[in-house]
Formats: C-alpha cells, structure tokens, sequence
C-alpha cells in the first residue's frame, strides 16, 4: 500500500472529478452554505502561498460543513481584466488575452492540485465575453436609474498607470499600484452614484459578522459627518455662500473665513490688487496633495481676497482669504475659522495675525476643541456646546441664513478608465442625441482584440477606427463608441452572484436562484480590500435590490481576512527579495495535504506568520506518523484475535481523547481556529499509538474511535483521509457511495469527557507528599478522609498534630500539621 504522497492527491483527484462528487445541487433539501473565496487575478506569478493560505484552509472549512450536513456551495473563478494582466502584457509583448488565458489555464491546474471541492462548472472568468455581457447590462441599468452618470471633475490621474484612479485606489497621496505620485487632471468621467446609498451603507455595517477593523474603516471611509450650513453673506454684493460647520455654537469666535483655492467663488471675489499673488497661490496649490493639505502639522498658507463676509449670528465683517487647508472636494469647499476652538485655524491665526476669541469656556490653553460652555456669545451664553448648536441653528433658521446639515466623506465611484483591458463602456456618443445607452440586445460591447494597448494616456479603443465608428441606436445617424473601459472593480462588484447562475445565457443571474443561494454565509480573503471591493459589492447589491433583481440587502454576512504568509525571513514575499515560496515544489515532494495542514497548523488564520521549511517537514513527519497509527490499528481490527469487550481503565483513556478531539476540533475549526484544532488530533494520534500497546484490546471500540478519527482528519488531510476511509472500510472501485465526505461528522459523546476518576495531590505542610486516584464528583469530607487514610500519609504525619485540612476541589488538599 502506498504511503501518502502525490500520487494519493492524484488517484482521489481524479476519482473525485470523474464521479462529481462536490457538485452543487441547487435542489437539495439540506441547508445551502455559501462559502467564498475571493478569486484571483491570473498574473503571470502562478498561485502563491499566500493564494493557498485563502484558499486551503477554506476549503478545509467547507468540507467540514458538508460533513455536517450542509449543502456546500464553494465556486471558484477569476479577476481577468484590469492592469496586473494589462502591465504583464506590456512588459512581455504578449497579448493581455492571451496572456490571460494561458495564466488561467496554469493556475486552473494548481488549484485542481490543491484538491479543493470548487464547483468548477459555475466557475467565472470576468473578461469572458459571456461574463462582461453582464457587466455591461449592470452599467445600464444603473445608467437608467441615475445611478451612473458622466460629469467633467477634477480626478486622480496616475501618470505611470496613465490612468484615472478612484480615490480608493489613493493611498496617502500615490497609486495604490505603482506608487508615482498622483495628479489631478480635469476630465469628463462616468461615476457610479454609491453616494446615494451612503446613509444605507454605513447602518448597516453593524448587522455583519465582519473583522471589527474592517467595519469602522469603512465606516470612517463613508464619513457621515452632521453639522450644519451657514450662510455668509459677502459685504457690499449680492453674493453669499456657505459654510459646513459641524460646530455653530462657535459662531460667534469666527474671525475670518477661507475658500478653498478651486472654489469658483475665489475668482469673483478677488479684488484687483490681490488677483495676481491669488492666481500664484491657487497655481501652487494644485501641486499639493489632499493629504498634504489636510495635515495637522504642515505649516498652513493662504491669501487674502480684499473681500469681506458678513457673520449672520451678529452682523460682523470678517475677511475671507484663500487656503489650500480647505478642500474643494469638502462640503461646501468654504469654512468659517474660529482659531480659539480649532487647530488649524488657530495656527492660521498666528501666523497671520487674525484674532483669536475665546467663545467656549473651558481648558485653560487656546486652541480648546473640547466641549464646554457658550461665552462671549450674546443671548447664548451659559448654554452648553450641544445646546448652543441647536440653538443658533434655530435662529439661522429663522432668519434664513442657515439650516442643518449632513456631508459624507465618502464620493462617487470613479469607473471610467483610459486603459485596454477591460470591459467597453457600453455607450454611444451621438452629435444629434447625446449620450445614448447600447440596446440590451445588443450586448456585448465586443472588446476588439486588434488595438495598441500600450498606454499613452488616451483610451486605447479610441485608436480602433473599427470599433469607435458605430451608429447611433437612436437616429442611426454615425456616431461615437465610448472608448473608455470599466474599472475592474465593476467586474468584481457582483460575480459572487454570477456564480450562483454562471451559465445563464438570457439574464446576469436568475432571481429564484440567487434568492435561494445567496447571501454569502462565510467570505474570506486580504483585508486590504475593505473599503474598495467589499464596499462596492455591498453598494452593488442594495443598488439591484431596489431595482428588483433580488430581494437581500448584504451579499456578506460574515468575513474573515486571513493573516499573511511571510518568507521564512519574516518579510513580505517578493521576486526581488528572493524569499517567496513556490507551493508547487513542495506539493510535489510532500503532497497537497502536507503542504495544507501546514498552512493550518503552523500559523494563526488571522494573523499568518512566516515560513518554516522545519515546520513544514515536521508536519510531513506527523501524517507519516498519522499513517503508521492508522495502519496497525487496522490491521489490529482486520486480525480481530485479540478481543475484549469491557470499558476499562484505557479504553476510558482512548474515548476520552476521542471525544475531546470530536469536541474541540468542531469548535475551534467552527472560528477557522485551526491550529489548535489540529493540536487536538495530534494528541488523539497519540492515545491512539498508545492504546496500540495494550495487550488484549476492545476492536469495536477500536474501530469506533479509527472511523472519528478518520473523519476528523478528513478536512485538513482530504487526499490521505479519502484513502484511509477507503481501506478501512474496504471500499470497492465501483461502489458509488465510496467516499469520507459523504460521512457524517463525528457525534460527541459528552458523558466520555467526565472522567470517572481523578488525581489529586496531597501535600503536607504544602509539601506534595503522594498522588491518589479518587472518584470525581466525590464530596470534600470524603476526599479528606480518602487522603488522611492513605498510607503514605499516615506514616508521614504520624505523631504529629493536625491543625487543618485544605481541600482544593480536584486539585490537591493540603494537610497542616504542627
Ligand atoms: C467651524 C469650526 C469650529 C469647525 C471649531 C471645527 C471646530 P468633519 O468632522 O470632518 O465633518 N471643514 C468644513 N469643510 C471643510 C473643507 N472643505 N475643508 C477643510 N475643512 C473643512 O469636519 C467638519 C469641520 O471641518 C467643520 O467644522 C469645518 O470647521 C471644517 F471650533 O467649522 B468647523
Ligand atoms: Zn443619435
């Protein structure tokens, strides 16, 4: 027989396949799983490991899931279009579909030899033109319900990408890919309006069994700030504009206002004089970053416009100038300085010697940005932060100069972008019509394979004279394609709904079917996606819920990120560093399952660590170990000479281990708690090696604890556990119901765990003088007794008086004596 090494993988691998054994029935009558794994981009770099710490220890999961009866459904697929794939294929010449598609095929392969129950035949592929049908239909209907518009804004452009970004691809001021630096450019662009549902978004978040972390970046991602809109009025002219506060109960400490260097408003209300030193400002500060210009510690700058606003609250003048620590892209782009209560303002102040008045007692320094008490305030004084703002809102209100107000931080999704490979916008520009949407019978906007993709800066299709020249749908007159290509994150944002419907050849999904499949019960994958993907998807979602295309409200309920798997130097896996791991070296020496239940044991889930070739090979050994156990103790039970029917002091022993293994693997591995689940087998692999010794064993109860074992081992070592069960149970190539997943998880026996018998030390003088067995459960006269009359005791105190006896419940009593 075969030790467990590649070629086990193999055989079950293709077993597996040829009888369909993890094919999802949508019409089964046990409870549906969805579980999820984030899929991949097919790059050029074949699956990692740290690919496989998602997916191996997930998979794991799954099966344990189906063990326990439900009806697991684990797809799989991949994130085709976008730049990974676009920049490989710049860099190696080589056509980005056809680079695509061979990367598909290779990493199809390395996930085949994981050994993983996906449901391949639901598999997605987001730059399959059957794929990006659909996410062309999704554009359109968010374009008929005005949900996707096309506006001219500022935007974030990458100069290396050569493309606009979303402002959550900006991480602190560059790229989230490349890392340049980012601009910004002014162009006309199509936005997905998830604003709309920002309110929705952010209440939400509380019902989902998500990272904590995760929730509250998203949260702090939407932003709902509330405040209020107060209205200035400019002194001798017609013109007013307002200012977001969420502090009016400091009106009345206002000394100045600033616009930010973009607000339109700056070219009116600058006089003459100052227009020269405005326009250099306003030129410098279009080099600045928002990160920049929100930070606390940079020195602040600013002009002054020669215009004066009026402060409604009491008629007062006060200058208004021209800051970059106001954003354009903020509430209404202007905001009303009161340097005693704020930070920036009161470092604004000083350098450029405003007033600076107390309006809010407390603290004893300036600036003092806590709440307290309303002074210097007219009829509002003695109210209290909260009150006040209340207050003086009112009374804005009433005099029409204000009312309250919520701003979100959170903007439109950006998801035009200047790139080849991605799915075409399907969009016709008409002279005579405008902006006309492609007919639903239409789809798909065919992405033409013949186009120079290396990016300039212009959207590549726009160079394709085959594909730009169309008709208009409308008037039919000659007309314009789109040439911009969608964000891959519209892609991304609904294939786990695809998923549940992949075949579906007249519709993006069927209602019924993904009603029934979805949501997601368990999605797991890298928290760096926490406030793009996973808020998009969940935009998504409630977006085709109100046009009725299915009846949830979160496509997540609950999520893990998994930790990261470090090189064994402890840092980040790199190709330049020279430290990754290549999973498929090992797979070949060790097998799949070695190479997975290292992955579960060696490392916490969440956390991940670095690599150890040690701890790798010492979980080599333990299967090795595993497999020695299991083959004599079936060969004890094939034998069948040496039987005993009684449950004695061993056999105790070795139901014990067995149902605290059942107990705490199910337990553990239920929080993807892995580690310690696999320790817990470790130490039945033990009591069982040590049961091996007896002489006269229990077979039945041998076998019994064989078959859990078997089972438990199952999730974490499929290949090998598919091959034990099938020994031992003798297993005929043609007997259809041949396989462990098929089983039941093991039940557990409560009753096994209470051990009928303890050890407690005795001590005296807090010495340990002998250990005894006694019954559990045993009253504390009766363990005194027990151990005053033990011989070993007796002689030792004898002669000596007895001052007291202490009893720790079972643990040890402890005997005093003089
Ligand atoms: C006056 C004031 C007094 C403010 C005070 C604070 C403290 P959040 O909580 O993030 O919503 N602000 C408003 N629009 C801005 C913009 N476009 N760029 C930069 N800053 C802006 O912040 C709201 C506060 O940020 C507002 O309240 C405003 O300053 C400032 F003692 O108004 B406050
Ligand atoms: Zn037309």
């Amino acid at each position: 027989m075969a030790k467990y090494n590649i070629s086990v993988d193999k055989k079950w691998q293709k077993k597996w396949e040829d009888t369909n054994l993890y094919k999802f029935d949508e019409d089964s009558s046990k409870e549906k799983l969805y579980v999820l794994e984030m899929f991949s981009y097919p790059s050029g770099s074949k699956l990692h490991a740290g690919h496989w710490f998602n997916y191996g220890p997930v998979d794991s999961w799954a099966r344990l899931k189906r063990m326990q009866g439900y009806n697991v459904f684990q797809p799989m697929g991949f994130d085709a279009f976008g730049l990974p794939a676009e920049n490989f294929a710049i860099k190696t010449g080589i056509h980005p579909k056809d680079s695509t598609v061979k990367n598909i095929k290779t990493m199809e392969e390395q996930l085949k030899s994981m050994g993983a129950m996906f449901n391949w035949d639901h598999e997605v592929i987001t730059s399959d033109p059957e794929y990006y049908k659909w996410t062309q239909w999704l554009f359109l209907k968010l374009f008929e319900k005005d949900l996707a518009y096309r506006k001219k804004a500022p935007v974030n452009w990458c100069p290396s990408c050569n493309t606009v970004l979303a402002n959550e691809q900006v991480v602190d001021g560059v790229c989230e890919r490349c890392e340049t630096e980012v601009t910004k450019k002014e162009l006309t662009q199509w936005f997905l309006k998830i604003t709309d549902y920002a309110d929705e978004l952010l209440e939400n978040i509380d019902t989902l069994d998500w990272p904590e972390k995760t929730k509250s970046m998203q949260k702090h991602w939407i932003g709902k700030s509330t405040g209020a809109e107060v209205t200035f009025k400019v002194k001798d002219s017609d013109l007013s504009f307002g200012v977001f506060t969420t502090r009016a109960d400091t009106l009345f400490g206002v000394s100045y206002v600033v616009l930010a260097p973009e607000n339109p408003l700056v070219d009116v209300l600058t006089l003459d004089k100052y227009k020269d030193e405005v326009e250099s400002y306003k030129l410098q500060a279009k080099k600045q970053s928002e990160i920049e210009r929100q930070s606390i510690t940079r020195d602040k700058t600013g002009v002054f416009s020669g215009s004066y606003a009026i402060n409604p609250i009491n008629g007062r003048e006060v200058p208004i100038w021209i800051g970059d620590y106001v954003l354009a892209t903020y509430g209404t782009g202007a905001v009303m300085a009161v340097p005693a209560h704020d930070e920036r303002d009161f470092s604004f102040a000083t350098k450029y010697n405003l007033p600076i008045e107390r309006v809010i007692d407390g603290g004893k320094d300036l600036p003092y940005t806590d709440h307290g008490t309303m002074i210097n305030s007219g009829e509002f004084n003695g109210l209290t932060t909260k009150e006040g703002k209340d207050a003086i809102v009112s009374k804005l209100e009433s005099l029409n100069l204000g009312s309250l107000k919520t701003n979100y931080r959170l903007r439109d999704w950006l998801i035009s972008r200047q790139r080849y490979w991605g799915a075409p916008i399907p969009i016709v520009h008409c002279e005579h019509c405008g902006t006309v949407a492609v007919p639903e019978e239409q789809l798909p906007v065919i992405l033409p394979y013949d186009v120079e993709f290396t990016p300039d800066g212009k959207s590549p299709l726009a160079k394709s004279e085959d594909f730009i020249n169309t008709t208009c749908p409308k008037c039919g007159g000659a007309a314009k394609r789109e040439a911009d290509t969608l964000d891959t994150f519209v892609c991304s944002s609904w294939y786990y709904l695809r998923y549940a419907d992949s075949n579906n050849s007249e519709k993006a999904f069927d209602i019924d079917k993904i009603n029934k499949i979805l949501p997601v019960d368990k999605y797991v994958g890298g928290p760096e996606h926490a406030c793009m993907h996973l808020l998009y998807a969940r935009f998504i979602t409630k977006a085709l819920r109100d046009m009725g295309y299915l009846n949830f409200d979160e496509p997540f309920k609950s999520l893990t990120h998994q930790g990261l798997i470090l090189g064994p130097d402890g840092h980040k896996m790199s190709k330049s560093k020279g430290n990754t791991i290549s999973p498929d070296d090992y797979i070949s020496e060790y097998g799949s399952d070695v190479f997975r239940m290292y992955l579960m044991f060696g490392f916490s889930y969440v956390e991940g660590g670095a690599w150890s070739d040690d701890g790798l090979k010492s979980i080599a050994r333990f299967v090795e170990r595993m497999e020695r156990v299991i083959d004599s103790a079936r060969e004890a039970i094939e034998d069948n000479t040496e039987d005993k029917t009684t449950m004695d002091k061993a056999e105790k022993e070795l139901n014990y281990w067995r149902h605290f293994a059942i107990k705490n693997v199910t337990t553990d591995s239920e929080i993807l708690q892995f580690n310690t689940a696999i320790a817990r087998i470790m130490e039945l692999t033990t009591a069982l090696s040590k049961y091996m010794n007896e002489s006269r064993k229990n077979l039945s109860l041998l076998k019994d604890t064989l078959t859990d074992f078997i089972k438990l081992i199952a999730p974490f070592t499929p290949h090998f556990a598919e091959e034990q069960w099938n020994l031992l149970y003798k297993i005929k190539d043609s007997d259809i119901d041949y396989s462990v997943f098929n089983q039941k998880w093991p039940k557990l026996d409560e009753k096994a765990l209470i051990k009928d018998e303890i050890e407690i030390a005795i001590q005296v003088n807090g010495k340990i003088k002998t250990r005894i067995n006694i019954a559990s459960g045993l009253s504390e006269d009766l363990i005194k007794e027990a151990a005053l009359n033990d011989s070993d005791i007796t002689s030792s105190i004898e002669g000596k008086s007895i001052v007291k006896v202490i009893v720790i419940k079972g643990r040890l009593v402890n005997i005093v004596v003089k």
